[in-house]
């Protein structure tokens, strides 16, 4: 379907709606071609907007059969994206709409709205899903409680809230909590529940249920534990309840991206809720709990406060992701958790902040929304959050959180109500503080260091790059955690938090007997980047005697980047100053083996360009993979005996647990079995892979053998085993995409579009295969440019049936500003050729005018 031409939305423009709605009921006859959905919806008209209005009500791909006001039929005509009623044919007071309208959920390839996954109905309305189910003021500040009945054959008929009544062919249900039509969800088909029971700390008693496909019932423990450890941890943590007497999460195959918090009533992608240790790995157990949580943490923190208008859309995912990320450290290793979210954030958020999609957590105009939830919303408002509460102090935070949900319980609020709450609870202003939510860029700091007579003084300079539509930036206030370190290594001063306001500004530390080594930006306290000159023996030192555990792992990093960006200049051997500290950090038995894995893990490719480029060079793509292949070599060389022996010793006995510790030791068991691959031609590798009884190592070893390009056997074999398991065969597609050479990723991509499994209207398996590729930055940066024509290629063919996730994924080019002219050619003739598409959709026209920079 073609999108009309789109229209810029701006924040400036709000206007509190015309109408109010005090209660609405759906009745949806669901049948796969033409769904019937009747709706009875009490208006009143808003007192905060004084005189008469007319009503607009969105409606996307309706067919309208019949409406009417307080009975009489409207003569009003629906356009494109909605009905409007004139204000003349209202009455003053409070009126009944009907309507009853006619869908297909069975055409609906968009996956918003209502649609149909494998025999079963579901929806997503998050963003402007609800639009394409029912004529409504689809907007998230017109809330309303929901009345719905269902009537279909399918066993299970679900909505939100509590079940009030069911018969044969029909179910009705009922939500208490005024919502908006965002929250809305309804699910119906053939499944079957896994179920559990959960108190309150108030004494209500909850029924659990995890809804999938028959067959399916039995991996759901995993996901039912982490959903009642999240519901414990936020009556513990934030003293909030659950608040209705059914709590139900779906499992759907068909889903644009993770899960979605539909109020009592999860619907999830369900690789992120299906999981037994033979199919899901450690990375992936890890992630359905934090999903699970996130999910659930919204029905306070989006659902009973939820956002007044799209641009506030980091009032709820900041801080649900700033929960969910405490929640995980809280059950898992806090400094692990923090490294691994520090990963995330300059893989995703650091690379959109530094080109064109660059955009404030509070965004001020959109095109299309669902192109908004984005790292910079998510992570960075997170990260925002992180630096409230270091500013304000674990006290004031848990003050202002109180006052929050007091406040604004059953509010659609705004990022000004947020910051009002921390400075009515604290008594400090946060004027300077909102910068971090209205201005773009990631600041570098910049610091030098003087030490005389006792005196040492750290100077930092803050610096942000304009971003699109922003040259102006100002400083913003900056808390940066600092230790200071004796040469012998005991450390002189524990962490403080200093508070930088200035564009330049210093801080003097008295009464030192020797020049300490600082410790700067301790557990990441701010999300800049930080320009400090130093020697390697000084970053070897960090490594070995850092107190915090982000920079201890941070100054190896930084050794590692360093080597790395000397080998693609010059193709220099790493010297012994790395090699050894690395070795020293791998012995160290004190130190978790999950923290030692990650510190023996080299940067990214994609992280290298991005250094490199924020360096001032011109990356090339070729160079950072040659030169990491061979850094890589020389580790596993240099490093042998430890390797092996940790190989050994890292296999953890018994029958396999999910548990961190146990993660931990097989992530490091891996990590060694990836650099002994590379010298014993693939010995352990396929000894591992064959007894592998856990989804961890046998995904583990097949990839190490396909990294020497000895996986075909182990791929065969994988594929019989698994050929009836989707989400474990989406891995499959992956790693073959993954560890393809640079010359032979587009080849190897190409080949598996074609493989008869391969689905391209399912998101899993087209980002299998097309996300994974563009996340193999050599091969997708060849310089034949083949593998950016693939890429174009699929997202204009899926932009017409699944414009969400086309333009998800075209964020790929995200980065073209970083490379040669060459291959900024190449990118820059893809892009427009998708933008020159006919029909493009204003999604992924909104994505490719963004990037080639026009507005
Ligand atoms: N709120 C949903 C995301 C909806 C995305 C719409 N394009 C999931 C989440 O953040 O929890
Ligand atoms: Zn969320």
């Amino acid at each position: 379907m073609k999108d009309e031409t789109p229209q810029t939305v701006h924040l400036a423009d709000y206007l509190p709606p015309s109408h109010l709605v005090e209660d609405v009921r759906l009745t949806f006859r669901l049948a796969p071609a033409s769904t019937r959905v009747l709706s009875e919806i009490r208006f009143t008209p808003n007192p905060a907007r004084p005189g008469a209005h007319d009503l607009r009500l969105d409606g996307e791909a309706l067919g309208l059969i019949s409406a009417a006001v307080d009975g009489t039929p409207i003569t009003a005509l629906p356009d494109t994206t909605g009905l409007t009623l004139p204000a003349a044919t209202l009455p003053d007071g409070p009126f009944i709409f009907t309507a009853e309208v006619e869908i297909a959920p069975e055409d609906n390839t968009r996956l918003e709205g209502l649609y149909m996954s494998r025999a079963m109905y579901c929806t997503q309305c998050e963003a402007e899903g609800f639009r394409r189910i029912t004529f409504y003021p689809d907007r998230p500040d017109v809330m309303a409680p929901f009345h719905v009945r269902i009537e279909s054959d399918l066993p299970v008929l679900l909505s939100n809230g509590d079940l009030k009544g069911e018969g044969p062919g029909w179910a009705e249900w009922h939500d208490p909590w005024p919502k908006p039509s965002y929250l809305f969800a309804l699910v119906a088909g053939d499944l079957v529940a896994h179920s559990d029971r959960f108190t309150t700390a108030s004494g209500r008693e909850v029924a659990l249920n995890i809804w999938v496909r028959p067959g399916d019932e039995g991996k759901c423990a995993y996901a039912m534990g982490a959903l009642k450890r999240a519901m414990k941890w936020d009556e513990e943590t934030y003293g909030r309840e659950y608040d209705l007497d059914i709590f139900n999460i779906v499992a759907v195959d068909d889903f644009n991206m993770g899960a979605m918090e539909n109020k009592g009533l999860n619907i999830f992608n369900s690789k992120y809720v299906l999981a037994l240790p033979e199919t899901a790995t450690d990375d992936d157990f890890a992630r359905i709990e934090a999903i699970i949580a996130h999910e659930y943490f919204h029905n306070w923190t989006g659902n009973r406060i939820t956002c007044r208008d799209w641009f506030q859309l980091c009032l709820k995912e900041g801080l649900t992701v700033y929960r969910d990320q405490s929640f995980s450290s809280d059950m898992r290793s806090a400094s692990v958790k923090r490294i691994e979210d520090v990963l995330t954030l300059r893989a995703r958020q650091f690379r959109e902040d530094g080109g064109p999609l660059a955009h404030p957590v509070r965004p001020d105009n959109y095109v299309e929304i669902n192109n908004f939830y984005t790292a910079t919303v998510y992570e960075k408002g997170a990260e925002v959050i992180g630096m409230l509460k270091s500013l304000v102090g674990e006290d004031g935070y848990r003050k202002a959180l109180d006052l929050y949900f007091d406040r604004h319980d059953g509010d659609a609020a705004t990022i000004e109500d947020w910051l009002k709450v921390f400075e009515d609870a604290t008594g400090r202003d946060l004027t300077q503080f909102k910068r971090w939510y209205t201005d773009a860029g990631t600041p570098r700091l910049t610091v030098t260091e003087d030490f005389r007579d006792g005196r040492y003084t750290l100077s930092f300079k803050q610096e942000t790059a304009p971003t699109p539509g922003q040259s102006e930036k100002p400083p913003r206030v900056i808390p940066i955690a600092v230790g200071l370190l004796n040469p012998n290594g005991d450390e002189v001063l524990p962490t403080q938090v200093l508070e930088m306001t200035e564009a330049e500004q210093s801080f003097t530390f008295e009464g030192l007997a020797t020049r300490p080594v600082p410790s700067i930006l301790r557990n990441f306290s701010a999300p800049v980047v930080l320009d400090r000159a130093s020697t390697p023996e000084e970053r070897a030192f960090l490594l070995a005697h850092d107190t915090d555990p982000f920079n201890k792992w941070e100054a190896g990093r930084s050794l590692a980047k360093d080597v790395l960006a000397r080998m693609v200049t010059d193709g220099a051997a790493p010297g012994p100053d790395y090699l050894d500290a690395l070795t020293r950090m791998a012995r160290d038995e004190a130190l978790d083996p999950a923290f030692r894995a990650y510190a023996l893990r080299l940067p990214s490719e994609d992280d290298m360009a991005q250094t490199l480029f924020a360096a001032g060079r011109t990356p090339d793509p070729a160079a950072i993979y040659a030169a990491r292949e061979k850094l890589a070599l020389a580790v596993a060389e240099a490093l042998r005996p430890t390797l092996t022996s940790l190989h050994e010793t890292m296999a953890v006995p018994g029958p396999y647990t999910p548990d961190p510790r146990a993660a931990g030791q097989r992530a490091l068991r891996l990590q060694a079995l990836a650099y002994l691959t590379r010298l014993d031609g693939g010995a352990r590798a396929e000894k591992q892979f064959s007894e592998a009884s856990n989804m961890t190592e046998e995904l583990g070893a097949m990839a190490a053998l396909l990294m020497i390009g000895k996986g075909e056997e182990a791929l065969a074999s994988f594929a019989r085993r698994w050929a009836a398991d989707r989400l474990v065969m989406d891995k499959w597609f992956t790693l073959q995409v993954l560890e393809a050479t640079p010359a032979a990723l587009a080849e190897t991509a190409r080949r598996l579009t074609e493989h008869a499994e391969f689905d391209w209207k399912n998101p899993n398996r087209f980002r299998a295969v097309l996300g994974a590729m563009a996340a193999n930055h050599a091969g997708f940066h060849h310089a034949s440019g083949a593998a950016y024509r693939l890429l174009a290629d699929w997202l204009i063919k899926l932009d017409g049936i699944n414009p969400q996730t086309a333009a998800r994924l075209s964020t790929a080019f995200e980065t073209w500003r970083r490379y040669d002219a060459d291959r900024q050619g190449m990118i820059r003739a893809e892009l427009a050729r998708i933008r020159a598409t006919p029909g493009l959709s204003r999604d992924l026209g909104e994505m490719t005018q963004r990037m080639l920079g026009e507005g």
